[in-house]
């Protein structure tokens, strides 16, 4: 055997799992806000044989010969994410996110230096500075929150607590928060305080290269993403960072926390690059923004109370407290009547992160099946009458059947072009 035979031959239990989470991804809706439907092309490059080679170092200084197409696929990476992003310079080379903020912490820190960040139950990051994580362990953490009342971003608060703990590096971009950052406030705040501004903006990278957020490249020293969430690329991460701090960082990655880069993800990155570069992109992200604002206030409509207020972005988060359900049951019930989304603590949560009193709602994957604003309205209607009926087995059921209806109005994926399957 060369080449072999395809994976549904060779292994027909693992391409009947792979074959119904299509189907799942196909048959549900999908509002978990961190996720995205990658497109055939990035699939197609995602499984390509470049997963085979070993390139470790970066393109033309690498370790191992037979790396003169991986060097080629890397620059394109590299140069394509430089023109969306207008970055000085890239590293397309992290796994994670988690990776790429590790990387960067260990370009310009040292262990026991002090790092300002979200609280994790305002919508911050486990990596920036949580207890549980590398980074609360290595680091010492220190964190400001959102206003008690409007639930966003208040500088005069990130300032005091700044200057209160005067950190080394100073964290924002977040996994649950609604509203635009104002980079450019951190960035003063950083400079009162003498701390290294780093933007994290898995969130909303996506939104940013179409120029629907206001970007952090011209002010943070660093900014991290993840490529798989509204970017829409494979799973994995990059870093941007002044050109100053360009030598540190690309050690910090290779050889400091990673091997081996993973060409085929690469190849995948600079394909969704590609992707991201169209004039299509714009109006798709635009779409993203519009869908989330139309089932923020549909989901308002409803009675459902809107952390903030509404959204400025891909996803909303609302706050439970007032019926009766946790955001724990509600990822469950909804969960059973083919609505996929998460529970999420909300600003001062009372609740444990594993209960919460919340959930997120994320437009991308919905927006992606060219799904628009009176899906959206539909979508919320759907979520209420869930909501309203806990444990009542015949509303769950009809609410499913609608879903799936819906699904087939919006194809997502071909099984016949899904490869092997
Ligand atoms: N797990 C991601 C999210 O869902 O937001 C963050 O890394």
């Amino acid at each position: 055997m060369v080449f072999g035979s395809r994976l549904g031959e060779v292994d027909s239990e693992v391409a009947g799992i792979i074959r119904k989470e299509v189907e799942r991804q196909n048959n549900q809706l999908q509002l978990i806000a961190s996720e995205s439907p990658a497109s055939r092309a990035v699939l197609e490059a995602s499984a390509c044989v470049m997963t085979n080679k070993y390139a470790e170092g970066y393109a033309h200084k690498r370790y191992y010969g037979g790396c003169e197409f991986v060097d080629l696929v890397e620059d394109l990476a590299v140069e394509r994410a430089k023109k969306l992003f207008k970055a000085e310079h890239v590293n397309v080379q992290p796994h994670s996110g988690s990776q790429a903020n590790m990387a960067v912490y260990f370009s310009v820190l040292k262990p026991g230096d002090t790092i300002l960040g979200m609280d994790l139950s305002c919508g911050g990051h486990l990596t920036h500075g949580h207890p549980a994580s590398f980074s609360g362990k290595l680091f010492k953490p220190c964190y400001y929150s959102v206003n008690r009342e409007s639930e966003q971003l208040d500088f005069g608060e990130i300032l005091k607590v700044a200057r209160e703990c005067k950190p080394k590096m100073i964290v924002c971009g977040y996994s649950a928060y609604p509203r635009f950052i104002d980079f450019k406030a951190f960035r003063e705040v950083a400079d009162d305080v003498g701390a290294f501004l780093m933007a994290d903006i898995a969130h909303i990278a996506g939104l940013i290269a179409a120029g629907v957020h206001p970007s952090p490249v011209e002010y943070a020293d660093f900014v991290t993403t993840t490529t798989h969430k509204t970017l829409r690329g494979p799973r994995g991460a990059m870093i941007m960072c002044k050109e100053e701090h360009a030598s540190a960082l690309d050690k910090a990655v290779f050889p400091g926390v990673q091997g081996g880069p993973f060409m085929h993800a690469i190849a995948a990155k600079a394909v969704a690059f590609k992707e991201a570069l169209t004039p299509e992109w714009k109006s798709y992200q635009q779409q993203i923004v519009k869908n989330a604002k139309t089932l923020a206030s549909a989901l308002a409509g409803k009675g459902c109370r809107i952390v903030s207020g509404g959204t400025d972005n891909h996803l909303m988060l609302v706050d439970l407290s007032s019926k009766n359900v946790t955001g724990k049951d509600a990822e469950t019930e909804l969960g059973e009547a083919g609505i996929t989304l998460n529970k999420n603590t909300i600003p001062f949560d009372k609740q444990k992160p594993f209960i919460a009193s919340g959930i997120r709602v994320g437009t991308p994957c919905v927006t992606f099946r060219n799904m628009k604003e009176g899906e959206m309205k539909v979508i919320a209607d759907l979520i209420a009458r869930v909501l309203a009926s806990k444990d009542d087995g015949r509303i769950k059921s009809s609410v499913k059947s609608e879903v799936k209806a819906l699904c087939d109005r919006f194809p997502l994926y071909d099984l016949k072009w899904l490869p092997g399957l």
